[in-house]
């Protein structure tokens, strides 16, 4: 409807600027004469004429290229779309319709541009509190799903957090400065996959995708997978004032040896339940070179794998109950016991699915097999009909009640080749991923808004993807309040969509419009980085980010003054010991105070860097020659490195940000003497 307006707009434009054309050299060469401005709006519509002839765009692509293209200076973009950035470890935060990446936030990998773990020591102790094993450093992550924070199960804006599915960890990203606070590992667990934030963030709760033998850390071999391996669920008390993730307070879900992948927290009528989506439950464990089919082909034996439906509140009163056993230091619900007391049921679904989604509503949960072309959608009524009544099919090896397909179906909607995710536009639609039809299937669910002759339950438009598109995402999808309007396609491959610039191809992005009946491409960026699997997308206006830091001397992980941040005026070098030298040092433009150092051969040197500055955008750098010293300091901040001086010589260090006419001047010395002759000694 809209689309067709505006096309209408621009074509009749075109129309008209025809004749316009025809009239402005004449009226730019009156002097003096016609309108003011009549001119050059006739020049320039007669351009844009020009452009879209030349270039030859059909009237779709002017209306894309209308509806995207954002004002200079202007904030048009109304949502913003936090991106994971896959193994980059990091998240991308890009603006919605301008598709414009505006920020990378590092996470689990290191980022120079911000000093995230190149410099500053605050960093550096952040990603050390969650490395997978204290003594082996971790420099990178696989960040797959960032989500954000909700009160009463609608985005706060707050925080947004991400598990890591290469380390079995999670982070904290606090959404006033955009930095990450606090990673932790996830006990018991070698791998989080799914993850999700209960209805007012209570929890963070993850999802385990390899199976691991408990306590984990022991060794047992493959051949007793089904006896000693488990998966696990972890509900990670998070502290929502504070932002941090409460590991003593935090409890655990044992599992059987599936593989558990993605997660759904139930809303609304739902709340306290959560679904995920499992495959092989086959339990196969591969063996290529060992006589043994292939994992891909042992895992796809049955023809249904397993959805779980759990009850957390009641698993939480279990916990708080004491009814836990004490693994690896934290409280588990072992898998009998969730079994036995109505925490844990399974309901088949067609093999291999990858995801499960709740309707905004709280009344579906949607899940697909990859290899069936429909999305099953389980009524959450009849699935607690079918626990009240025991209606049971029979219990698994573990002695889960698996309940009868049949009794928790509501509808089998035939959409395509390769269904993976569904997201929803919060109007009475869902959106499914076909990964092998590289298309979008939308289609209409029921007990939603009905259009006259819309039939619910079926497919009503399908959008061709460019190429094997993973994760879609909506804003507002997996909160009770989506607000629709724009669908981001996740594509897996590219392939002929870019020139080729080496074999290692972009990742693609693709901008939908899914607010008229039919779906539109209206915008494509290929993103040169780690494969975005997922994004959380919220309105721009719920974000209320810093400008600059509050006082000067602040340090962004307490969000406090630092003890270390100073004032001008209070630069100093102390040498505390003989061989520990503590440096209090501030920056404004353009200067270094103190702009050298004196050190000695075998000096263990304390840098604290203060950012004096008051003025937006006036961050500045310290980059040290030779000492892998980076590090980032925005206005107001204060960062700390510590760092050995082992060789002699001199090391110049200087400001990475051009920050002022007088940049290239922002220097400074670090003097290393040689030690003093010890002669006579030994
Ligand atoms: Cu489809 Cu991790 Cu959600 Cu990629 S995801 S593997
Ligand atoms: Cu400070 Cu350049």
């Amino acid at each position: 409807m809209k689309g067709n307006w505006l096309t209408w707009l621009v074509w009749g434009a075109l129309g008209v600027l025809v004749l316009v054309l025809a009239f402005a050299p004449r009226a730019s060469q009156a002097p003096g004469g016609g309108a003011p401005g009549a001119p050059a709006v006739a020049a320039a519509t007669g351009q844009a004429g020009a452009i879209i002839q030349n270039r030859g765009l059909s009237p779709e692509e002017v209306e894309a290229a209308l509806r995207t293209y954002p004002r200079p200076g202007k904030f048009d973009d109304e949502f913003f779309a936090f991106l994971s950035g896959g193994h980059a470890g990091n998240v991308l935060v890009v603006g919605l319709p301008s598709m414009r990446i505006l920020k990378t936030i590092p996470v689990y990998s290191a980022d120079s541009w911000q000093g995230w773990q190149t410099g500053s020591d605050e960093s550096k102790e952040i990603v050390q509190e969650g490395y997978f094993f204290k003594d082996l450093p971790l420099t990178w992550g696989d960040l797959h799903h960032p989500k954000l924070s909700v009160t009463d199960g609608e985005y706060d804006g707050k925080w947004l957090l991400a598990a890591d599915k290469a380390g079995g960890r999670l982070a904290v990203v606090d959404l006033r400065d955009f930095k990450t606070k606090q990673i932790v590992k996830t006990p018991n667990t070698a791998s989080d996959h799914g993850n999700f934030f209960t209805p007012n963030s209570e929890y963070f709760v993850t999802s385990t995708f390899f199976p691991a033998p408990q306590p984990y850390g022991t060794y047992e071999p493959l051949d007793k997978y089904e006896e000693k391996y488990r998966g696990m669920i972890t509900f990670h008390a998070f502290d929502a004032t504070a932002g941090r993730i409460r590991l003593e307070d935090s409890w655990q879900i044992e599992l059987p040896p599936y593989f558990q992948d993605l997660i759904s927290a139930g809303k609304k009528d739902s709340v306290g339940w959560m679904f995920t989506n499992s495959l092989n439950t086959e339990m196969a464990t591969g063996g290529t070179l060992e006589g043994k089919p292939a994992m891909e082909i042992g895992a796809s034996k049955n023809e249904m794998d397993f959805v779980h439906v759990l009850n957390w509140k009641k698993a939480e009163e279990l916990v708080k109950a004491g009814k836990t056993e004490l693994i690896g230091g934290t409280r588990v619900l072992r898998l009998a016991t969730a079994a036995a007391e109505g925490v844990l049921y399974f309901i088949p679904v067609s093999k291999s699915p990858h995801g499960v989604d709740v309707t905004p509503d709280g009344k579906y949960i949607c899940c697909s097999g990859k290899l069936d072309p429909h999305v099953t959608v389980y009524s959450f009524e009849k699935i607690q009909k079918a626990i009240a009544s025991k209606d049971f099919e029979k219990t698994d090896k573990f002695g889960v009640p698996i309940l009868k397909y049949d009794s928790c179906r509501e509808a089998y909607v035939e959409l395509g080749l390769g269904p993976l995710h569904t997201e929803f536009d919060g109007q009475g639609y869902g959106y499914t991923s076909l990964f092998l039809d590289s298309a979008i299937a939308k289609w209409s669910l029921g007990g939603q808004r009905t259009k006259p002759g819309e039939e619910p339950w079926k497919l009503q438009d399908k959008l061709s993807v460019h190429y094997n598109i993973g994760h879609l995402s909506a804003p507002g999808s997996d909160t009770v309040r989506p607000y629709g309007k724009y669908l981001l396609s996740l594509n897996k491959w590219s392939v002929d969509r870019y020139p080729a610039l080496g074999p290692l191809h972009p990742q693609n992005l693709e901008l939908v419009d899914i607010s008229g009946d039919k779906m539109k491409i209206l915008y494509e960026l290929p993103i040169g980085m780690a494969e975005p699997h997922a994004a959380s997308i919220i309105p721009a206006e719920k974000i209320k980010a810093w400008k600059t830091y509050p006082e000067v001397g602040f340090d962004p992980r307490t969000m406090k003054k630092s003890p270390f941040g100073i004032n001008i005026g209070q630069e100093r070098v102390v040498r505390e010991d003989e061989h520990l030298v503590r440096v209090f040092m501030t920056q404004v433009r353009s200067q270094f105070r103190p702009d050298i150092l004196r050190l000695k051969e075998g000096d263990h040197v304390i840098l604290h860097v203060t950012n004096v500055e008051r003025a937006r955008d006036a961050t500045h750098g310290l980059a040290l020659h030779g000492h892998n010293v980076n590090l980032s300091i925005d206005p107001g901040q204060t960062v700390t490195v510590e760092f050995d001086v082992k060789h002699q010589g001199v090391y110049p260090w200087y400001c990475t940000e051009f920050c002022s006419a007088l940049h290239m001047e922002m220097t400074g010395w670090m003097l290393v003497e040689p030690k003093e002759k010890e002669v006579g000694l030994k």
